[in-house]
């Protein structure tokens, strides 16, 4: 188990966890990019969205469910914030664990890449 986020996931690694469930969990990122930055991930290791099969589809809705919830909670879902997945290498994925960003707390560009 070398991937840190499985890690993270089974406690392994002193984390604070600010929301889970029995499919995901989520977290600060440790190189915040905005006031708020969160990190949601499947506790179940996923490489990246490419490994995530048709029949799988419905986590990213979970994931996405659980983003929006930390918003509200986060104080940043009436300003508005970004959901990202960064897929692969020229995706600009770093960690190879499916993970989510939730990004707010300030104005964000509208530059993508
Ligand atoms: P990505 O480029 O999409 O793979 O983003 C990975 C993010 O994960 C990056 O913003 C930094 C964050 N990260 C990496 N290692 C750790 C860690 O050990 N703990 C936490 N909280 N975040 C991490």
């Amino acid at each position: 188990m070398d991937c840190i986020f499985c890690q993270i996931a089974a406690g392994r690694v002193p984390t604070e966890i600010l929301y889970q469930d029995e499919e995901v969990i989520a977290f600060r990122d440790i190189n915040p990019q905005a006031p708020v930055h969160l990190l949601i991930i499947p506790r179940r290791h996923i490489p990246s969205l490419a490994h995530l099969s048709e029949g799988e589809s419905s986590l990213i809705g979970h994931m996405a469910s659980a983003a929006n919830r930390l918003a509200k909670s986060e104080g940043v879902s009436e300003k508005g914030y970004r959901l990202t997945v960064n897929c692969g290498e020229w995706g600009g994925q770093l960690v190879p664990h499916l993970h989510m960003h939730l990004i707010g707390g300030r104005k964000l560009s509208g530059k993508l890449g």
